[in-house]
Protein backbone atom coordinates (compact mmCIF):
# COMPACT_ATOMS: atom_id res chain seq x y z
CA UNK A 1 0.00 0.00 0.00
CA UNK A 2 1.09 3.50 -0.70
CA UNK A 3 0.56 6.73 0.66
CA UNK A 4 -1.46 7.81 3.90
CA UNK A 5 -4.52 8.15 5.38
CA UNK A 6 -4.19 10.69 7.93
CA UNK A 7 -7.26 11.52 10.01
CA UNK A 8 -7.50 14.75 11.59
CA UNK A 9 -9.72 14.04 15.19
CA UNK A 10 -11.33 17.57 16.83
CA UNK A 11 -10.28 18.07 20.21
CA UNK A 12 -13.30 18.26 22.24
CA UNK A 13 -13.51 22.33 23.79
CA UNK A 14 -13.29 23.30 27.05
CA UNK A 15 -17.97 24.25 26.75
CA UNK A 16 -19.17 20.66 25.82
CA UNK A 17 -22.35 20.72 26.56
CA UNK A 18 -25.66 19.13 25.63
CA UNK A 19 -27.93 22.05 24.20
CA UNK A 20 -30.30 19.82 22.25
CA UNK A 21 -29.47 22.00 19.07
CA UNK A 22 -29.74 19.68 16.02
CA UNK A 23 -33.45 18.29 15.48
CA UNK A 24 -33.20 15.35 12.91
CA UNK A 25 -29.98 14.02 15.31
CA UNK A 26 -32.44 12.29 17.72
CA UNK A 27 -28.90 11.61 20.41
CA UNK A 28 -28.97 15.62 20.39
CA UNK A 29 -32.39 16.11 21.49
CA UNK A 30 -32.64 13.47 23.65
CA UNK A 31 -29.84 14.66 26.19
CA UNK A 32 -30.72 18.24 25.80
CA UNK A 33 -29.85 20.50 28.90
CA UNK A 34 -28.07 17.01 30.44
CA UNK A 35 -25.02 17.86 32.78
CA UNK A 36 -21.70 17.28 30.60
CA UNK A 37 -18.51 16.75 30.95
CA UNK A 38 -15.92 18.09 28.98
CA UNK A 39 -13.12 16.88 30.45
CA UNK A 40 -14.07 13.88 30.34
CA UNK A 41 -15.00 14.09 26.75
CA UNK A 42 -11.94 15.80 25.78
CA UNK A 43 -9.73 12.62 27.34
CA UNK A 44 -11.83 10.23 25.41
CA UNK A 45 -11.08 11.55 21.63
CA UNK A 46 -7.42 11.62 23.14
CA UNK A 47 -7.14 8.14 23.92
CA UNK A 48 -8.71 7.20 20.99
CA UNK A 49 -6.50 9.56 18.91
CA UNK A 50 -3.51 7.96 20.74
CA UNK A 51 -4.70 4.23 20.32
CA UNK A 52 -4.86 4.58 16.53
CA UNK A 53 -1.76 6.41 16.50
CA UNK A 54 0.11 3.59 18.73
CA UNK A 55 -1.18 0.93 15.81
CA UNK A 56 1.14 2.47 13.45
CA UNK A 57 -1.98 4.71 11.76
CA UNK A 58 -1.15 8.59 10.79
CA UNK A 59 -3.21 10.99 13.60
CA UNK A 60 -3.60 14.58 13.62
CA UNK A 61 -5.21 16.51 16.15
CA UNK A 62 -7.83 19.46 14.85
CA UNK A 63 -8.00 22.39 17.34
CA UNK A 64 -11.72 23.06 18.62
CA UNK A 65 -12.71 26.86 18.20
CA UNK A 66 -13.35 29.48 20.65
CA UNK A 67 -16.72 29.72 22.35
CA UNK A 68 -18.62 31.25 23.36
CA UNK A 69 -18.03 33.37 20.46
CA UNK A 70 -18.56 36.85 21.63
CA UNK A 71 -18.41 38.22 17.65
CA UNK A 72 -21.58 36.34 16.98
CA UNK A 73 -22.90 37.56 20.10
CA UNK A 74 -22.36 41.12 19.23
CA UNK A 75 -23.55 40.77 16.20
CA UNK A 76 -26.95 39.71 17.41
CA UNK A 77 -27.30 43.31 18.64
CA UNK A 78 -25.78 41.99 22.52
CA UNK A 79 -23.46 45.14 23.35
CA UNK A 80 -21.11 45.58 26.47
CA UNK A 81 -17.96 44.76 27.77
CA UNK A 82 -17.66 40.69 26.71
CA UNK A 83 -18.85 39.70 30.33
CA UNK A 84 -21.84 42.15 29.72
CA UNK A 85 -22.74 40.54 26.52
CA UNK A 86 -22.93 37.00 28.01
CA UNK A 87 -25.05 38.36 31.31
CA UNK A 88 -27.62 40.13 28.94
CA UNK A 89 -27.41 36.90 26.53
CA UNK A 90 -28.12 34.53 29.41
CA UNK A 91 -31.04 36.56 30.78
CA UNK A 92 -32.62 37.44 27.58
CA UNK A 93 -31.82 34.73 25.28
CA UNK A 94 -30.26 31.91 27.10
CA UNK A 95 -31.16 29.52 23.57
CA UNK A 96 -28.73 31.92 21.86
CA UNK A 97 -25.98 31.76 24.85
CA UNK A 98 -26.20 27.97 24.60
CA UNK A 99 -26.12 27.80 20.23
CA UNK A 100 -23.00 30.07 20.23
CA UNK A 101 -21.08 27.77 23.26
CA UNK A 102 -21.65 24.72 21.46
CA UNK A 103 -17.89 22.85 20.90
CA UNK A 104 -19.70 20.95 17.66
CA UNK A 105 -16.44 21.56 15.89
CA UNK A 106 -15.20 18.66 17.43
CA UNK A 107 -17.05 16.77 14.64
CA UNK A 108 -14.65 17.54 11.94
CA UNK A 109 -15.85 15.10 9.44
CA UNK A 110 -18.14 18.15 8.97
CA UNK A 111 -15.06 20.60 9.06
CA UNK A 112 -14.84 20.06 5.53
CA UNK A 113 -14.38 18.08 2.27
CA UNK A 114 -11.49 17.12 1.09
CA UNK A 115 -10.78 15.39 -2.09
CA UNK A 116 -6.59 14.11 -2.72
CA UNK A 117 -4.06 14.88 -5.21
CA UNK A 118 -4.71 12.02 -6.91
CA UNK A 119 -7.96 12.71 -8.18
CA UNK A 120 -7.78 16.17 -8.67
CA UNK A 121 -6.50 17.67 -12.36
CA UNK A 122 -4.01 20.47 -10.46
CA UNK A 123 -2.65 17.83 -8.75
CA UNK A 124 -2.99 19.18 -5.14
CA UNK A 125 -5.04 18.24 -1.94
CA UNK A 126 -8.28 20.73 -2.35
CA UNK A 127 -10.27 21.51 0.92
CA UNK A 128 -13.92 23.25 0.80
CA UNK A 129 -15.06 24.35 4.43
CA UNK A 130 -18.36 23.29 5.03
CA UNK A 131 -21.10 26.12 4.98
CA UNK A 132 -22.81 23.48 7.54
CA UNK A 133 -25.98 26.21 7.21
CA UNK A 134 -28.69 24.21 8.27
CA UNK A 135 -27.74 24.44 11.95
CA UNK A 136 -26.84 28.10 13.11
CA UNK A 137 -24.50 26.90 16.15
CA UNK A 138 -22.54 25.21 13.36
CA UNK A 139 -23.06 27.87 10.75
CA UNK A 140 -20.46 30.29 12.58
CA UNK A 141 -17.60 27.23 12.20
CA UNK A 142 -16.16 28.07 8.21
CA UNK A 143 -14.29 31.22 9.24
CA UNK A 144 -12.29 29.49 12.14
CA UNK A 145 -12.35 26.55 10.30
CA UNK A 146 -10.77 27.77 7.35
CA UNK A 147 -8.13 29.68 9.37
CA UNK A 148 -7.20 26.31 11.35
CA UNK A 149 -7.10 24.14 7.98
CA UNK A 150 -4.38 26.86 6.75
CA UNK A 151 -2.24 26.55 9.42
CA UNK A 152 -2.04 23.02 9.52
CA UNK A 153 -1.79 22.85 5.30
CA UNK A 154 0.10 25.78 4.55
CA UNK A 155 1.88 25.24 1.85
CA UNK A 156 0.11 26.39 -1.64
CA UNK A 157 2.31 23.77 -3.55
CA UNK A 158 0.31 21.10 -1.94
CA UNK A 159 -2.60 22.24 -0.28
CA UNK A 160 -5.61 24.77 -1.42
CA UNK A 161 -8.68 26.21 0.82
CA UNK A 162 -12.03 26.80 -0.49
CA UNK A 163 -14.19 28.90 0.98
CA UNK A 164 -17.38 27.88 2.42
CA UNK A 165 -20.18 27.98 -0.51
CA UNK A 166 -22.95 30.42 0.16
CA UNK A 167 -24.55 29.88 3.30
CA UNK A 168 -28.34 28.68 1.83
CA UNK A 169 -30.36 25.77 1.88
CA UNK A 170 -29.80 24.74 -1.90
CA UNK A 171 -26.22 24.79 -1.05
CA UNK A 172 -26.03 23.15 2.13
CA UNK A 173 -22.68 21.28 2.49
CA UNK A 174 -21.68 19.44 5.82
CA UNK A 175 -18.63 18.04 4.56
CA UNK A 176 -16.96 14.74 4.30
CA UNK A 177 -19.61 12.80 6.05
CA UNK A 178 -21.93 13.25 2.99
CA UNK A 179 -18.50 11.82 0.96
CA UNK A 180 -16.79 8.71 0.71
CA UNK A 181 -14.00 8.11 -1.73
CA UNK A 182 -13.29 4.31 -2.96
CA UNK A 183 -10.05 2.48 -5.02
CA UNK A 184 -7.20 1.24 -3.60
CA UNK A 185 -3.55 3.11 -2.42
CA UNK A 186 -4.87 6.24 -0.74
CA UNK A 187 -2.01 8.53 -3.35
CA UNK A 188 -3.70 6.73 -6.41
CA UNK A 189 -6.85 8.05 -8.10
CA UNK A 190 -10.00 6.75 -7.05
CA UNK A 191 -13.73 7.37 -7.39
CA UNK A 192 -14.98 9.79 -4.95
CA UNK A 193 -19.07 9.09 -4.10
CA UNK A 194 -20.97 12.58 -2.87
CA UNK A 195 -23.96 11.53 -1.16
CA UNK A 196 -26.88 14.71 -1.10
CA UNK A 197 -30.39 14.53 1.10
CA UNK A 198 -31.93 16.68 -1.49
CA UNK A 199 -31.90 18.04 -5.08
CA UNK A 200 -33.37 21.35 -4.58
CA UNK A 201 -33.72 22.03 -8.36
CA UNK A 202 -35.61 19.15 -9.60
CA UNK A 203 -35.06 15.68 -8.81
CA UNK A 204 -36.44 13.06 -6.47
CA UNK A 205 -38.31 13.75 -3.09
CA UNK A 206 -36.48 14.73 -0.05
CA UNK A 207 -37.09 13.87 3.61
CA UNK A 208 -40.84 14.41 5.19
CA UNK A 209 -40.08 15.69 8.79
CA UNK A 210 -36.36 16.02 9.65
CA UNK A 211 -34.29 18.00 7.59
CA UNK A 212 -31.88 17.21 4.33
CA UNK A 213 -28.86 18.62 5.46
CA UNK A 214 -26.56 17.96 2.07
CA UNK A 215 -27.75 19.42 -1.22
CA UNK A 216 -26.83 17.65 -4.35
CA UNK A 217 -26.30 21.24 -5.66
CA UNK A 218 -23.49 21.82 -3.11
CA UNK A 219 -21.85 18.32 -3.84
CA UNK A 220 -21.50 19.39 -7.19
CA UNK A 221 -19.93 22.75 -6.31
CA UNK A 222 -17.43 20.88 -4.46
CA UNK A 223 -16.60 18.74 -7.36
CA UNK A 224 -16.24 21.07 -9.64
CA UNK A 225 -13.79 23.42 -6.87
CA UNK A 226 -11.88 20.04 -6.60
CA UNK A 227 -11.51 19.73 -9.95
CA UNK A 228 -12.41 16.27 -10.09
CA UNK A 229 -12.88 14.10 -12.94
CA UNK A 230 -16.70 13.51 -13.99
CA UNK A 231 -15.64 9.66 -14.88
CA UNK A 232 -14.28 9.54 -11.29
CA UNK A 233 -17.30 11.09 -9.39
CA UNK A 234 -20.92 9.78 -8.64
CA UNK A 235 -23.99 11.43 -7.45
CA UNK A 236 -25.77 9.27 -4.61
CA UNK A 237 -28.87 10.76 -2.74
CA UNK A 238 -29.40 9.17 0.43
CA UNK A 239 -32.59 7.24 1.28
CA UNK A 240 -35.22 9.93 2.47
CA UNK A 241 -37.10 7.88 4.51
CA UNK A 242 -34.19 6.99 6.53
CA UNK A 243 -33.38 10.93 7.18
CA UNK A 244 -36.48 10.89 8.54
CA UNK A 245 -35.68 8.33 10.86
CA UNK A 246 -32.57 9.92 12.07
CA UNK A 247 -29.63 9.43 9.74
CA UNK A 248 -28.78 13.48 9.69
CA UNK A 249 -25.64 12.66 7.73
CA UNK A 250 -25.15 9.42 5.58
CA UNK A 251 -22.15 8.46 7.86
CA UNK A 252 -24.58 7.77 10.79
CA UNK A 253 -25.22 4.72 7.60
CA UNK A 254 -22.36 4.14 5.62
CA UNK A 255 -18.46 4.19 5.37
CA UNK A 256 -15.85 3.11 3.19
CA UNK A 257 -12.50 2.64 3.21
CA UNK A 258 -10.23 1.50 -0.11
CA UNK A 259 -12.03 -0.73 -1.54
CA UNK A 260 -14.54 -1.13 1.09
CA UNK A 261 -18.13 0.01 1.49
CA UNK A 262 -19.27 -1.06 4.51
CA UNK A 263 -23.48 -0.05 4.50
CA UNK A 264 -26.82 -0.83 5.32
CA UNK A 265 -29.64 -2.35 3.27
CA UNK A 266 -31.49 1.07 3.05
CA UNK A 267 -28.76 3.68 3.02
CA UNK A 268 -29.09 5.01 -0.46
CA UNK A 269 -31.94 5.45 -2.77
CA UNK A 270 -31.93 3.40 -5.55
CA UNK A 271 -29.16 1.45 -4.11
CA UNK A 272 -28.34 -1.02 -6.68
CA UNK A 273 -28.21 1.46 -9.51
CA UNK A 274 -26.16 3.71 -7.28
CA UNK A 275 -23.56 0.33 -6.28
CA UNK A 276 -23.29 -0.50 -9.94
CA UNK A 277 -22.23 3.21 -11.12
CA UNK A 278 -20.10 2.90 -8.44
CA UNK A 279 -18.83 -0.66 -9.11
CA UNK A 280 -18.02 0.34 -13.18
CA UNK A 281 -16.45 3.50 -12.09
CA UNK A 282 -14.01 1.62 -10.25
CA UNK A 283 -13.25 -0.98 -12.45
CA UNK A 284 -12.20 1.27 -15.07
CA UNK A 285 -9.64 2.38 -12.40
CA UNK A 286 -8.64 -1.36 -11.93
CA UNK A 287 -10.50 -1.77 -8.59
CA UNK A 288 -12.86 -4.30 -7.18
CA UNK A 289 -15.73 -3.10 -4.94
CA UNK A 290 -16.01 -4.90 -2.08
CA UNK A 291 -19.86 -4.34 -0.80
CA UNK A 292 -20.53 -5.35 2.54
CA UNK A 293 -24.37 -4.68 3.03
CA UNK A 294 -26.07 -5.39 6.32
CA UNK A 295 -29.22 -6.73 5.94
CA UNK A 296 -32.86 -4.48 7.71
CA UNK A 297 -33.29 -8.20 8.80
CA UNK A 298 -29.98 -8.47 11.22
CA UNK A 299 -29.63 -4.66 11.80
CA UNK A 300 -32.72 -2.33 11.75
CA UNK A 301 -32.21 1.29 10.77
CA UNK A 302 -33.34 2.37 14.71
CA UNK A 303 -30.33 -0.04 16.15
CA UNK A 304 -27.87 1.85 13.43
CA UNK A 305 -28.63 4.69 14.82
CA UNK A 306 -28.48 3.72 18.34
CA UNK A 307 -25.23 2.32 18.40
CA UNK A 308 -24.00 3.98 15.44
CA UNK A 309 -22.32 0.57 13.69
CA UNK A 310 -21.84 2.73 10.44
CA UNK A 311 -20.36 5.82 12.35
CA UNK A 312 -17.09 3.42 12.53
CA UNK A 313 -13.97 3.98 11.32
CA UNK A 314 -12.24 1.42 9.34
CA UNK A 315 -9.03 1.74 8.85
CA UNK A 316 -5.25 0.09 6.94
CA UNK A 317 -3.30 -1.45 9.77
CA UNK A 318 0.68 -1.73 8.43
CA UNK A 319 0.20 -5.45 8.20
CA UNK A 320 -2.37 -4.46 5.07
CA UNK A 321 -5.23 -6.18 6.85
CA UNK A 322 -8.27 -3.73 8.36
CA UNK A 323 -9.54 -2.63 11.65
CA UNK A 324 -12.91 -1.36 12.19
CA UNK A 325 -13.32 1.27 15.56
CA UNK A 326 -17.07 1.38 16.45
CA UNK A 327 -18.64 2.98 20.05
CA UNK A 328 -18.94 1.11 23.15
CA UNK A 329 -23.13 1.42 22.54
CA UNK A 330 -22.32 -0.52 19.41
CA UNK A 331 -21.01 -3.73 21.83
CA UNK A 332 -24.25 -3.08 23.68
CA UNK A 333 -26.51 -4.18 21.37
CA UNK A 334 -26.51 -7.71 21.15
CA UNK A 335 -28.06 -7.79 17.40
CA UNK A 336 -25.09 -4.75 16.35
CA UNK A 337 -22.65 -6.74 18.19
CA UNK A 338 -23.55 -10.31 16.83
CA UNK A 339 -23.71 -9.21 13.42
CA UNK A 340 -19.47 -7.37 14.04
CA UNK A 341 -18.56 -10.50 15.09
CA UNK A 342 -20.20 -12.44 12.27
CA UNK A 343 -18.86 -10.20 9.55
CA UNK A 344 -15.29 -10.34 10.74
CA UNK A 345 -15.68 -14.53 10.49
CA UNK A 346 -17.31 -13.81 6.93
CA UNK A 347 -13.61 -13.19 5.55
CA UNK A 348 -14.13 -9.63 4.51
CA UNK A 349 -11.08 -7.69 4.40
CA UNK A 350 -12.44 -6.03 7.90
CA UNK A 351 -10.16 -8.71 10.47
CA UNK A 352 -10.24 -6.83 13.87
CA UNK A 353 -12.72 -4.87 15.68
CA UNK A 354 -11.58 -2.17 18.14
CA UNK A 355 -13.80 -0.58 20.51
CA UNK A 356 -13.87 2.79 21.92
CA UNK A 357 -15.86 4.71 25.32
CA UNK A 358 -17.17 8.35 23.03
CA UNK A 359 -20.62 8.62 25.30
CA UNK A 360 -19.56 12.47 26.02
CA UNK A 361 -19.73 12.92 22.04
CA UNK A 362 -22.14 10.03 21.32
CA UNK A 363 -24.78 11.79 23.58
CA UNK A 364 -24.59 14.59 21.33
CA UNK A 365 -24.81 12.60 18.43
CA UNK A 366 -21.27 11.98 17.51
CA UNK A 367 -19.14 8.66 16.96
CA UNK A 368 -15.63 7.81 15.94
CA UNK A 369 -16.26 9.03 12.42
CA UNK A 370 -18.11 12.35 13.18
CA UNK A 371 -14.84 13.33 15.33
CA UNK A 372 -12.65 12.41 12.06
CA UNK A 373 -11.54 14.24 9.21
CA UNK A 374 -9.81 12.43 6.83
CA UNK A 375 -7.00 13.44 4.27
CA UNK A 376 -5.40 11.02 1.98
CA UNK A 377 -1.68 11.92 1.20
CA UNK A 378 1.09 10.97 -0.52
CA UNK A 379 4.93 11.27 1.19
CA UNK A 380 5.40 14.45 0.06
CA UNK A 381 2.16 15.97 1.40
CA UNK A 382 2.78 14.49 4.52
CA UNK A 383 6.15 16.22 5.00
CA UNK A 384 4.26 19.14 4.34
CA UNK A 385 1.56 19.25 7.11
CA UNK A 386 2.64 21.14 10.22
CA UNK A 387 4.48 18.24 12.40
CA UNK A 388 3.17 20.11 15.48
CA UNK A 389 -0.52 18.59 14.80
CA UNK A 390 0.19 14.92 14.34
CA UNK A 391 -0.08 12.59 17.50
CA UNK A 392 2.46 10.91 19.77
CA UNK A 393 3.50 10.30 23.02
CA UNK A 394 4.61 13.76 23.96
CA UNK A 395 1.72 15.54 22.38
CA UNK A 396 -0.62 13.07 23.96
CA UNK A 397 0.94 13.45 27.74
CA UNK A 398 0.98 17.35 26.61
CA UNK A 399 -2.78 17.56 25.70
CA UNK A 400 -3.82 15.83 28.64
CA UNK A 401 -1.81 17.39 31.05
CA UNK A 402 -3.81 20.61 29.12
CA UNK A 403 -6.72 19.51 29.71
CA UNK A 404 -6.44 18.67 33.21
CA UNK A 405 -5.29 22.69 33.48
CA UNK A 406 -7.85 24.11 32.02
CA UNK A 407 -11.19 21.89 31.64
CA UNK A 408 -14.45 21.16 33.86
CA UNK A 409 -15.57 18.09 34.89
CA UNK A 410 -19.11 18.88 34.70
CA UNK A 411 -20.96 21.70 32.73
CA UNK A 412 -24.71 22.89 33.13
CA UNK A 413 -26.91 25.60 30.71
CA UNK A 414 -26.01 28.19 33.40
CA UNK A 415 -22.33 28.17 33.71
CA UNK A 416 -22.15 29.10 30.95
CA UNK A 417 -22.72 32.83 31.51
CA UNK A 418 -19.56 32.45 34.26
CA UNK A 419 -17.09 35.29 32.99
CA UNK A 420 -14.19 32.70 34.40
CA UNK A 421 -15.41 29.92 31.98
CA UNK A 422 -14.45 33.17 29.19
CA UNK A 423 -11.42 33.14 30.55
CA UNK A 424 -10.41 30.11 31.19
CA UNK A 425 -11.61 29.12 27.70
CA UNK A 426 -9.23 31.92 26.07
CA UNK A 427 -6.19 30.99 27.64
CA UNK A 428 -6.34 27.26 27.06
CA UNK A 429 -6.95 27.85 23.89
CA UNK A 430 -4.21 30.78 23.48
CA UNK A 431 -1.75 28.10 25.27
CA UNK A 432 -2.71 25.22 22.22
CA UNK A 433 -2.14 27.49 19.52
CA UNK A 434 1.58 27.39 20.57
CA UNK A 435 1.45 23.94 21.29
CA UNK A 436 0.17 23.14 18.29
CA UNK A 437 1.96 25.67 16.17
CA UNK A 438 -0.87 27.08 14.66
CA UNK A 439 -0.39 31.11 15.24
CA UNK A 440 -3.45 32.88 15.60
CA UNK A 441 -6.33 31.69 13.95
CA UNK A 442 -9.00 32.71 16.99
CA UNK A 443 -10.78 35.95 16.91
CA UNK A 444 -9.58 37.09 20.42
CA UNK A 445 -5.76 36.78 19.42
CA UNK A 446 -6.33 39.43 16.53
O1 LIG B 1 -24.24 18.35 13.58
N1 LIG B 1 -24.42 17.48 16.98
C1 LIG B 1 -23.76 17.36 15.69
C2 LIG B 1 -23.25 15.95 15.49
C3 LIG B 1 -22.44 15.84 14.26
C4 LIG B 1 -22.12 14.41 13.89
N2 LIG B 1 -21.31 14.38 12.76
C5 LIG B 1 -21.32 13.42 11.81
N3 LIG B 1 -22.33 12.56 11.72
N4 LIG B 1 -20.39 13.41 10.97
C6 LIG B 1 -24.70 17.75 14.56
O2 LIG B 1 -25.89 17.42 14.65
C7 LIG B 1 -25.49 18.67 18.82
C8 LIG B 1 -25.17 19.84 19.69
C9 LIG B 1 -26.12 19.96 20.84
O3 LIG B 1 -27.30 19.63 20.72
O4 LIG B 1 -25.67 20.43 21.90
C10 LIG B 1 -24.70 18.66 17.50
O5 LIG B 1 -24.39 19.71 16.98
Amino acid sequence: MSGYEVNFDGLVGPTHHYAGLSFGNEASTKHSKQLSNPKLAAKQGLLKMKALADLGLKQGVFAPQERPHIASLRALGFAGTDHQVIETALNRAPELLSALSSASSMWTANAATVSPSADSADGRVHFTAANLNNKFHRSIEHPTTSQILAAMFADERHFVHHAALPGVSLLGDEGAANHNRLGGDYDSASVQVFVYGQQYLGGQPGPKHYPARQSREASEAVARLHQLDPNKTVFVQQHPDVIDQGVFHNDVIAVSNQQVLFHHQHAFLNQRQALAEIRSKMAHLGHELVAIEVPAAQVSVADAVATYLFNSQILTRADGGMSIVVPEESRQNPAVWGYLNEMIRMGTPIDAIKVFDLRESMRNGGGPACLRLRVAVNQAELDAINPKVLMNDVLFDRLNLWVDQHYRDRLSQTDLADPVLLQQSRQALDELTQILGLGSVYDFQR
